[in-house]
């Protein structure tokens, strides 16, 4: 499969289907031509049989706008900026109206964190990267010591959870969801320092014949709620993504060392893939000869829901790229002052980068070019403004994104029933008092 067609998410799937089908059909000794009479019939059974999932339960969960102190038992280590909120005990949502005016990258305090467990300790000397399965022929570990000596590039890009705007696939079904609901913080930029993967799979003898790369983490997984057994988390990418020149093994964020809460001592950076595709505290990645099918990719990384059925192996559409968002830089509701205000935000997209942002002052009757300001970087984020001269009143204001590959966020999202991936255009209340 050509780089090109990942960015095709249903050609993607529809080939690790195919190619799942076949791996199972080979190991039951089954021949080329009778798989592709199975494959014939069987992707519509499976679909049918999948369907019916039930609505899930609110969780209820709190969410408390940090104040500068730190709650007992957090999975995050270091203190929450003000304002920022904290929606469970691993999340902490970047607060927008910190970002008015900022630099073009997020400060580490101030990027956002989702994190499963608390970050593991770390010993430089003790600590080792295991590389290893049947994608390489001289499998072998390497020490941090190692690892920073390495060739390295720097990457400016975003990192973003798959479940941001969560919230506003509620609002906008008046249907509530179960996990984090994050509305638009759950982003942010960053300069990462890393070893190419590439690199680093040259020194292991990566064989021609290597399809699939599982990156694991130190920490478990979240999956045991449904009693099912504990694993390490970790996440696969095609092997044609793992060496794309921008996919690092990643030791330093902003320049300095990374942070506990930010995957120390490396990371995987895998430019515009959903969040969870960026594992952290990394200790193993298996290079396999053929497809690797996690619990956690077939049943979490998906869409699922009535416009996704599900296709086996997968319970629905998988999930690779972010897709293309806005947000103000203002609070939540905002409150601003009579007369001449310089509006702000970012817009990115996991695709590649923004080329045009359209703001509405009116709930989405009239719209006008924001002014877009440099850097502009793919994968990133563009920053754009808007002069508004502003009366009293109550508002709710719009901003409309399109990418260089000509997508542009709809007016909703499809409904999916993990809340993941919203890219319609949120309505952000703003009061004017004169
Ligand atoms: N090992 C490990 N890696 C992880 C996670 C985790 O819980 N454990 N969370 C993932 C998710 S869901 C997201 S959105 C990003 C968040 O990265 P950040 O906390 O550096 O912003 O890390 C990903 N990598
Ligand atoms: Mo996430």
């Amino acid at each position: 499969m050509s780089d090109k067609n990942l960015f095709d998410q249903e050609d993607y799937l529809k080939a690790r289907v195919d190619e799942y089908i076949w791996q199972k059909s080979k190991d039951a000794g089954i021949s080329r031509q009778r798989f592709l009479q199975i494959l014939a019939t069987m992707v519509g059974a499976t679909a049918i049989g999948e369907l019916a999932r039930p609505a899930p339960a609110h969780s209820g969960a709190m969410s408390n706008v940090t104040s500068g102190f730190k709650p007992k038992n957090s999975n995050i280590r270091k203190p929450p900026p003000p304002g920022y909120i904290s929606h469970s005990k691993g999340t902490l949502e970047m607060n927008w109206e910190a970002m008015y005016k900022r630099g073009y990258i997020v400060p580490n305090d101030w990027f956002y964190v989702h994190n499963r467990n608390a970050p593991p300790p770390f010993d430089p000397s003790t600590w080792r990267l295991r590389i290893e399965g049947t994608g390489v022929s001289a499998p072998r570990e390497f020490t941090y010591d190692e690892i920073v000596t390495m060739p390295s590039i720097s990457v400016t890009c975003a990192i973003e959870c798959a479940a941001n705007g969560r919230r506003f696939f509620e609002d906008a079904y008046n249907t509530p969801l179960s996990g984090t609901r994050w509305r638009l913080g759950a982003i942010g930029v960053a300069e990462w320092t890393g070893v190419p993967l590439s690199i680093l799979f040259e020194r292991v003898g990566l064989k021609s014949t290597a399809r699939d790369v599982l990156v694991e983490g130190a920490d478990l997984d979240s999956l045991d709620s449904k009693g099912t057994k504990k694993s390490k988390f970790s996440s696969v990418v095609p092997i044609t993504k793992a060496l794309a020149d921008n996919s690092l093994l990643v030791y330093a964020m902003n320049g300095e060392p990374l942070p506990p809460d930010h995957g120390q001592p490396c990371r995987v950076l895998f430019p515009g893939w959903a969040g969870n595709a960026n594992v952290k505290w990394i200790e193993r990645i298996e290079v396999s000869q053929t497809p690797i099918y996690t619990q956690w990719v077939m049943e979490q990384m998906v869409l699922t829901g009535a416009d996704y059925p599900a296709i086996s192996p997968y319970k629905g559409k998988l999930i690779t790229y972010q897709n293309v968002k806005s947000a103000f830089e203002l609070a939540w509701p905002a409150t601003l002052s009579a007369g001449n205000y310089l509006l702000r935000g970012r817009s990115w997209s996991g695709k590649g980068k923004i080329v045009q942002v359209e703001v509405s002052l009116d709930g989405g009757k009239t719209w006008q070019f924001a002014r877009l300001r440099e850097p502009n970087f793919p994968f990133a984020w563009v920053r754009w403004d808007i002069e508004w001269d502003v009366v009293p009143g109550e508002y709710f204001i719009q901003a409309r994104a399109t990418d260089n590959l000509g997508n542009t966020q709809p007016s909703i999202s499809p409904w999916n029933d993990f809340g993941l991936l919203y890219g319609g255009v949120v309505s952000h209340p703003v009061k004017v008092q004169g």
